[in-house]
C-alpha cells in the first residue's frame, strides 16, 4: 500500500530559504566599533592587536596555553601537521568534511581511512590498530557536530605504538569533554571559525595546545617562515588572520553563550517534536559532555520511516529548508582518495546513507522548528505502518 500525504500550504514564515550553516552574528555597531578601530590604526594583518586579544581570550576560553590563529581551519590543520613533522600515513575516519583529509594530503602525508563506531559516528579506536604501519605517524582524531572522540582510548593508542595525536576539532568550538573545554587535548587540536560554524571570523581557524614548541613553529610556518624582518628559517606559507575577522570573533565570542543558548532551545523542540516520529532519530548530546548544539543530525531508518533520506531531503527542499548530508560520500568515495583504496569502511557507508542535518543558529524561531518537523511528519511516505499511521493522525 501507497500513502502519500499531501503538504500544507506552505506557512508563511518558511517562504525564505532556510540553510543548514547559516551564521550566527554578534550586533552590528558592535563589530562597527571594532572596525572602525581597525581604520584609525591603519593595522589591517601580520598579528595586529585584535588578533592578540582574540587569541588571548581564546587561550582563556578554551584553558589552552597557545592559541595560534589561522586564515581558515584548513590552513590550520596544514600548519599544524608540518608543525608535528608530519609524514607518511595518518590515520583518519572519512566520514568527516573533506578538509581534515585535503589538510594532510597537501602536506604530502597519505590519509589512512579509519571506520567509525556507528552509536558515535567518530572514529572507532577498535578499528586504528590494524591500519597501522611502518609508514603511520600520526592519528587525526575528529570530533564530529562536536561529540568528543574516545579520547583516553586514542592517547593510549597512540602511546603504545609512538604516534602523535590531533584533533579536528572543527565542529566542537564550546564543547567540553570531562568538564574541560576542547582544546587541550592530544599533541594540539584544530578549529575552524567559519562563517557556519558556532562561532565565526567569517573565514578563520586557529591551533590550540599545550605544546609551546609546536606553537612557535606554527607561528613561525603561517609567516612565510620568517624569523625576524628578513630571514627566513623554513618553508612556510602565508596562513594568517586579517584584523577584521579578529573583530569579527571578538565581537561574536561576547555573544557566545546566546548563540549556544538559542541552539540548545531549538534542540530542544526538535527533539519533542521528532521523538513520535518512528525511523527518525535525532542524534543525543550526552550531559556528561557539554556541547554546542550547533548540529541537528537526524539518523533515517529508511524502512521504518516509510522515505529515505534523499528522499526526505527532496521534500525539504521543495519546501526551502535547504537541509544537507553531512558527510555524504565518505571521502574515501571521494577524488583523490577512490584511487588511494582499496578501503573496507562498513559503517561509515551505512552511516552515510542515513543522516541528515537540518537548519539551526539563531536564524530560527521556535515557530519556524516546529514548521520544519511539521514538515518531515508530513514527508510522503510510503508502507505506513499501525504505529506511524497513529502517529500521523494525531
Ligand atoms: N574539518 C572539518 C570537520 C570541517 O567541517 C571543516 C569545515 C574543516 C575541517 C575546514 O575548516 P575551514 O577551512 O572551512 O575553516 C561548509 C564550510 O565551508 C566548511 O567550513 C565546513 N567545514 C563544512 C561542514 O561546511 P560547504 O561546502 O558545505 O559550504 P556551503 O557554502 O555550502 O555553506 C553551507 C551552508 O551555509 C549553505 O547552505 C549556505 C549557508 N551559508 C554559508 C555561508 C558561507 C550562509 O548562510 N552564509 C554564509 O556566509 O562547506
Amino acid at each position: 500500500m501507497t500513502i502519500s500525504l499531501e503538504a500544507r500550504t506552505l506557512p508563511p514564515i518558511l517562504t525564505t530559504p532556510l540553510h543548514v550553516g547559516a551564521p550566527n552574528i554578534g550586533p552590528w555597531h558592535e563589530f562597527s566599533e571594532r572596525s572602525q578601530e581597525i581604520f584609525r590604526r591603519r593595522w589591517l594583518t601580520n598579528r595586529g592587536p585584535l588578533v592578540i586579544e582574540l587569541e588571548q581570550k581564546l587561550q582563556a576560553y578554551l584553558e589552552v596555553e597557545h592559541v595560534v590563529l589561522c586564515a581558515n581551519g584548513t590552513i590550520a590543520l596544514e600548519l599544524a601537521a608540518q608543525a608535528a613533522g608530519l609524514s607518511g600515513e595518518v590515520i583518519v575516519p572519512s566520514f568527516t568534511f573533506i578538509a581534515s583529509a585535503h589538510a594532510l594530503h597537501w602536506q604530502g602525508i597519505k590519509p589512512v581511512f579509519c571506520d567509525i563506531n556507528p552509536h558515535t559516528y567518530n572514529i572507532d579506536p577498535d578499528a586504528i590498530e590494524a591500519l597501522i604501519t611502518p609508514a603511520t605517524r600520526a592519528i587525526l582524531g575528529v570530533h564530529l557536530y562536536g561529540r568528543p572522540c574516545e579520547i583516553e582510548r586514542l592517547n593510549q593508542i597512540a602511546d603504545r605504538h609512538g604516534l602523535s595525536l590531533l584533533f579536528d576539532a572543527a565542529h566542537a568550538f564550546g564543547c567540553r569533554f570531562q568538564g574541560k573545554p576542547i582544546g587541550g587535548n592530544g599533541l594540539c587540536e584544530v578549529f575552524s571559525f567559519h562563517a557556519t560554524k558556532v562561532f565565526n571570523t567569517f573565514e578563520g581557524g586557529a591551533v590550540a595546545t599545550n605544546d609551546a614548541a609546536l606553537a612557535e613553529k606554527v607561528r613561525l610556518l603561517q609567516n612565510f617562515g620568517f624569523q625576524g624582518e628578513d630571514n627566513v628559517i623554513a618553508l612556510g606559507i602565508n596562513g594568517k588572520m586579517p584584523e577584521i575577522n579578529a573583530a569579527m570573533g571578538l565581537v561574536n565570542l561576547e555573544h557566545l553563550d546566546s548563540f549556544i543558548t538559542v541552539n540548545r532551545g531549538h534542540y530542544g523542540v526538535y527533539a519533542q517534536q521528532l521523538k513520535p516520529l518512528q525511523g527518525i532519530r535525532l542524534i543525543d548530546y550526552p550531559d556528561a559532555n557539554a556541547n554546542n548544539y550547533h548540529y541537528i543530525i537526524i539518523d533515517i531508518d529508511e524502512v521504518e520511516f516509510g522515505a529515505s533520506r534523499d528522499q526526505l531531503r527532496d521534500y525539504l527542499r521543495q519546501h526551502n529548508v535547504l537541509a544537507r548530508r553531512y558527510f555524504t560520500p565518505g571521502c574515501h568515495r571521494m577524488a583523490p582518495y577512490h584511487d588511494l583504496g582499496p578501503w573496507h569502511l562498513p559503517q561509515t557507508e551505512a552511516v552515510c546513507e542515513r543522516l541528515l542535518a537540518l537548519p539551526n543558529g539563531t536564524q530560527l524561531s521556535a515557530a519556524m522548528v516546529q514548521c520544519i518537523c511539521d514538515l518531515i511528519r508530513q514527508c510522503p511516505r510510503q508502507q505506513l505502518g499501525a504505529k506511524q499511521l497513529f502517529e500521523v493522525g494525531r
